[in-house]
């Protein structure tokens, strides 16, 4: 029994901090917008994950940045559910593949961490995503 405590208190201070966030990828958001995820933008803590949920088909997340010392950007199979877990602090930006150009983009702020903003800035996005990743670093 004194075991199981142990196993408990340590299982829940190690977790305490860890948030298990879920992002939707939607054909149509409440705010009238079509081909968004249901967060523009994602401020979350270091060690906290994101899932991916595909409540409606043909959507996917393609990261094409994040912070220095992150790795290959990833990518999820198309209609199908996808956990990261963010160890890095800074601004991850990622896209929708079918969706790139209707604007389907979205950004995450790890550990309120925006020193690469500049880089971000950079990141080849095409049509209607030109005018929306500008507002959204602006909101940063
Ligand atoms: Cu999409």
């Amino acid at each position: 029994m004194k075991y199981i405590l142990y196993f408990l208190v340590s299982f829940f201070t190690l977790n305490a901090f860890a948030a298990d966030i879920t992002v939707e990828m939607l054909n149509k958001r409440s705010d009238g917008q079509i081909m968004v995820y249901s967060e523009d933008i994602s401020r979350i803590k270091v060690g906290d994950t994101i899932t991916w949920v595909p409540t409606t088909k043909g959507h996917n997340i393609h990261f094409l940045a994040g912070p220095e010392g992150w790795e290959v950007p990833k990518k999820s199979k198309m209609s199908k559910e996808y956990s990261y877990k963010f160890e890095i602090p800074g601004i991850y930006f990622y896209q929708c593949t079918p969706h790139k150009g209707m604007g389907m983009i979205a950004l995450v702020v790890v550990g309120g961490d925006i020193s690469n903003k500049d880089v971000i800035a950079k990141v080849k996005v095409v049509a209607k995503s030109k005018k929306k990743l500008p507002e959204l670093l602006d909101q940063l």
